[in-house]
């Protein structure tokens, strides 16, 4: 006699890791590279994430959540904390904590404390992560590592290069291994899990940290106001970017608006090609000297507060 075979229960693997470190070690880079597509917004610049974002990767059986969070730094303003709030927030109840560094940075005053605040007693799931080995040299590279494991007990140590996805495949690899027995959260052929409206104000967002200077960036945030499918199959989208002076507005909207212009045009091209569909953006610049205030403002971020 036969038995059909059940859905894979007790097959399937399913488990979180969460991404925690310094701003600008490449945590969303990682993050992406494991996913295999554009769920975190990247930049050259710190603190470019600001809230906690679900990546989904699959490796054989088993699904990896990765939990992206924003850079740990010492918060000064209302937002500072609730996005170092966040990043702790998301190493809670994972099976995985993966400590992502910079190891052209090393053990820095910056990386000492954060690795100070690790859990002692959790410490077989915490592991080591030194990314862009690309820009170090070799022997180097073990003497920092054995620096780090002299510092905290890190139960694995790898080292890596999220962007070139160098070394990527073992830590997937171990991700695979050490992942519960458990059913799938998310379907096969999902990616992400990030409110579409929320990845469309951050490809704006993304545009803006890329091209603005100083603290400009710090200063602003964008927030999908209208969604609207239209009947020809595209999309209208209107965003608004909130700043917190006039003349920051000056700034961002450009000589002539030039620069919006070309903010805009990115951000559409990008956000046409995840959805794969036409897009018609909006943007408008609205000064809300407050906004870093306003409680409103940081859960459409999707900050908690
Ligand atoms: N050379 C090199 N650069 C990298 C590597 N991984 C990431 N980067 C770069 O490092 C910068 C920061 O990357 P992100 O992924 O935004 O860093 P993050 O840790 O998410 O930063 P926050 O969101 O600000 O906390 C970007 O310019 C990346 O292209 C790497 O392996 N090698
Ligand atoms: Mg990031």
């Amino acid at each position: 006699m036969e038995f059909e075979h059940s859905p894979v229960y007790g097959e399937q693997k399913c488990g979180f890791a969460a991404l925690i470190g310094a701003p600008n070690a490449g945590k969303s880079t990682l993050s992406n590279q494991i996913a295999g597509g554009k769920v975190s917004i990247v930049t050259h610049k710190v603190q470019t994430t600001r809230a906690r974002i679900r990546a989904i990767a699959i490796a054989n059986s088993t699904q990896i959540i990765l939990i992206d969070t924003p850079g740990i730094f010492k918060p000064k303003r209302k937002l500072d904390k609730a996005m170092v709030e966040a990043a702790w927030g998301g190493a809670k109840d994972c099976d995985i904590t993966l400590v992502v560094i910079d190891a052209a940075k090393g053990l820095n005053d910056e990386n000492k404390n954060i690795v100070k605040q690790l859990d002692r007693n959790n410490s077989k799931n915490v592991w080591l992560v030194l990314n862009k080995i690309d820009l170090i040299k070799k022997e180097k590279l073990f003497a920092l590592a054995e620096e780090f494991n002299n510092f905290y007990p890190f139960s694995h140590s790898f080292m890596i290069s999220a962007d070139k996805g160098h070394g990527v495949k073992q830590l997937v690899a171990k991700l695979e291994v050490v992942m519960p027995e458990s059913t799938w959260l998310y379907p096969e052929d999902q990616m992400a899990d990030i409110p579409t409206r929320l990845l469309a104000a951050e490809l704006t967002r993304e545009k803006l940290f890329l091209k603005l200077h100083d603290e400009l960036p710090y200063s602003l945030t964008v927030e999908t106001e209208k969604w609207t499918e239209q009947k020809d199959g595209s999309v209208r989208v209107e965003q608004v970017i909130y700043v917190q002076r006039t003349s920051q507005k000056k700034i961002v909207l450009g000589h002539r608006g030039e620069m919006i212009k070309n903010i805009g045009q990115k951000s559409r091209l990008e956000l046409a090609e995840i959805l794969g569909q036409k897009v018609h953006l909006f943007l408008f610049v609205k000064v809300r000297d407050n906004w870093l205030d306003d409680p409103e403002r940081l859960r459409q971020m999707g900050l908690d507060v």
